[in-house]
């Protein structure tokens, strides 16, 4: 079936969240509904107030602007505008834009009768930013822990809380988030690679079918995880390496607070060894 024509079979009334029919309806390609309109409104209200920050700033170099977070001495409280307040502001509508977007999605999908791993997936980067600018901060018991709004600034964020705690690679939490990003990379690339392959047969042949695919992994390394598999496959190890990562941030300055090499320590005073002769410690 044509795409165009599969849209507009299932092109919808129904499946919102709030509204009713109120804001059921779509703007060229695109569906609105409430969640549409609050994302309208989110980002705009925060870009604006992004702006409007720059303008306080002293450079419209777009590399260098950067909105705050407050002191560290506000702690939990509200700043004012132009001493943390604008950057209170912008993340408040960031959670509102990036909340209203994951609804939107889950409207979209009951329209079309499909299951909600779209949102739910989504969550998981909202949760990362959460973690960054909410979660961790509180815990922390202020602001001034998030990170800045800025194309270098969030760098510098980066470095320095990185050496805050002498060496972020040592971080157990960090090497797994780490494996998990790098296969991803790899079964993307195995899958990419598979369609592509199948796709694109040998001149005046048919594309293959997935029996094909499972075939060449079963020849190859004696497995095929399936073509419904590997997207399961993939969906697990994009969330865990999102999981992961806010993991290794958020137990950083709330459960650890030395350098993450000390955490290790935990191994070399195993009660096995940790008096042997001549050892680490005897
Ligand atoms: C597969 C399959 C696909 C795939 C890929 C595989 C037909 C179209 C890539 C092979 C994947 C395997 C064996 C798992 C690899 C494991 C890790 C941890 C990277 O069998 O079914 O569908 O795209």
């Amino acid at each position: 079936m044509a795409l165009l024509s599969f849209e507009r079979k299932y092109r919808v009334p129904g499946g919102t969240i709030i509204g009713g029919n109120l804001f059921d309806f779509w703007i060229g390609p695109f569906y609105v509904g409430f969640f549409g309109v609050a994302v309208a409104f989110f980002a705009l209200m925060g870009t604006f107030l992004i702006f409007y920050g720059a303008s306080m700033g002293d450079t419209w170099n777009p590399w260098l602007i950067s909105i705050e977070p407050p002191e560290l001495s506000v702690g939990l409280g509200f700043a004012p505008l132009n001493e943390g307040g604008i950057w209170q502001l912008v993340t408040i509508c960031a959670h509102g834009a990036f909340l209203s977007w994951a609804l939107r999605q889950v409207e979209i999908s009951r329209k079309l009768g499909m299951g909600l791993h779209i949102p739910a997936a989504f969550s998981f980067a909202i949760l990362a930013y959460t973690t960054l600018v909410v979660i961790r901060p509180v815990l922390m018991g202020a602001w001034g822990h998030g990170f800045p709004y800025g194309i270098w600034s969030h760098l510098d964020w980066v470095n320095n809380v990185g050496y805050a705690y002498g060496n972020f690679h040592y971080n157990p939490a960090h090497m797994i988030a780490v494996s998990l990003f790098f296969t991803t990379t790899l079964a993307l690339a195995l899958h990419g690679s598979l369609i592509l392959s199948a796709a694109n047969p040998e001149k005046g042949n048919e594309m293959r079918v997935p029996e094909h695919e499972d075939t060449f992994f079963r020849d190859f390394i004696g497995y095929s995880i399936g073509p419904l598999g590997i997207h399961r496959l993939g969906l697990l190890l994009a969330l865990n390496a999102v999981l992961w990562s806010a993991i290794c941030i958020v137990i950083s300055g709330t459960v650890w607070f030395d350098a993450w090499s000390e955490w290790w320590y935990w191994y070399v005073d195993l009660p096995f060894w940790v008096n042997i002769e001549g050892g680490i410690n005897g």
